[in-house]
């Protein structure tokens, strides 16, 4: 049986929430991220409304430009709590439209509703379901349908906001084949600056490429980007992801080498990241610290146990180990500390 996916992404999701609870900033740019500090804030933009995003702002930018381009946007710090509420109540709707969904973040979700059989009945349910999200949420979204979930995602991103665009398996190339390179999920920043060097601009272009280029150039992916350019995706819409790592950063207000300040603020970090742990009932192997000095240079060390823990202690002791490991080995400043642990089991 031919697939039908269904796509919806929540349109400028953090702010248009904020919209919601907050009517007077309707029609005004809203910027939710870091605090600027007049212009001197040191962290990034989450997420703009399409006013803000007019002015050029966009998720990670600096939020010194955000503020540089419209100083008269609304500034927000991140409310986590409203938009995970928000998020749930969103999915208790759209998991009534499908026994097969998936949750792919915040704001985003993958339907499988091959059932219906066809286009028009799958475009009908996506209208309700913006339409039932709208009315109870107040919120609007955008829906992409697909032959897969590669095909669904990207054409939700074609209408936004408040899309909803299909694309029938006899348009998957027409549809893919103009797109900018980057819009495929899988090449990042650094992957497309290597191609735009071989003038390959365009999704089309990537065809030039045989397998074996690709897979030379890109790894283990490039076999996988090799089908995406034929559209061809093959992943099934799967509701049990597992949480590969759980990891907390900070960056600091100025570059420092001051211990005091750097465990203190780690010290914090690891709390936060034992208390996610246990939430969620993990136990770990392995443990991660990143360390970004200020001329942006980013290392991590690692630590591998031969059994799984979910032990404070010696996630206290290691993590602080690996870090001090980077404190005496480099008479840099520091910009940014980081923990993560991964190798993650459900403790019995
Ligand atoms: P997205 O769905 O990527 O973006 P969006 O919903 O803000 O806008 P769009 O209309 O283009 O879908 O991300 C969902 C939320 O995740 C976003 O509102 C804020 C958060 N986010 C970040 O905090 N940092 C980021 O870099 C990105 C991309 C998103
Ligand atoms: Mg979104
Ligand atoms: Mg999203």
């Amino acid at each position: 049986m031919k697939r039908i996916i269904l796509h919806i992404d929540m349109d400028y999701f953090f702010a248009q929430v904020e919209e919601r609870e907050n009517p007077h900033f309707k029609g005004r740019p809203i910027v939710i991220g870091a605090d600027p500090k007049k212009g001197k804030g040191r962290g990034v933009v989450s997420t703009a409304n399409y006013i803000a995003r007019e002015y050029g702002i966009h998720s990670a930018l600096p939020i010194s430009q955000a503020f540089k381009f419209c100083p008269k946007a609304v500034f927000l710090p991140p409310d986590m709590k409203l938009y995970v509420r928000a998020s749930e109540s969103i999915f208790e709707i759209i998991k009534k439209y499908s026994s097969i969904y998936e949750m792919a973040s915040l704001d985003e979700a993958y339907l499988d509703i091959s059932f219906l059989e066809n286009y028009r009945k799958a475009e009908k349910l996506a209208r309700e379901l913006k339409n039932e999200i709208f009315k109870k949420e107040k919120l609007t979204s955008s829906i992409g349908l697909g032959p897969n979930k590669l095909i669904a995602k990207l054409a939700a991103q074609k209408e936004k906001p408040d899309g909803l665009f299909a694309v029938k398996p006899d348009q998957v190339i027409k549809f893919l084949e103009p797109l900018d390179i980057q819009e495929l999920p899988g090449i990042g920043p650094k992957t497309a600056q290597r191609l735009r060097r071989l003038k390959i601009n365009k999704i089309k272009d990537i065809k030039r490429l045989s397998r074996l280029e690709l897979k030379e150039m890109l790894g283990k992916w490039g076999e996988d980007i090799y089908n995406k350019v034929r559209g061809i995706d093959e992943g099934i819409v799967n509701n049990d992801r597992e949480v590969k790592s759980i990891g907390r950063g900070h960056t600091f207000e100025r570059d420092t080498r001051d211990p005091e300040i750097i465990f203190e603020i780690f010290g914090r970090i690891i709390e936060k990241v034992h208390k996610e742990i246990l939430a969620n009932d993990f136990s770990f192997r392995t443990i991660t610290v990143t360390c970004r000095f200020s001329d942006f240079k980013t290392y991590t060390k690692a630590k591998t146990f031969k059994k799984s823990t979910n032990d404070y202690r010696c996630l206290k002791k290691e993590s602080k180990r690996l870090l001090l490991k980077f404190i005496v080995e480099n008479l840099k400043l520091i910009r940014l500390i980081g923990l993560r642990v991964s190798g993650l089991n459900h403790k019995k």
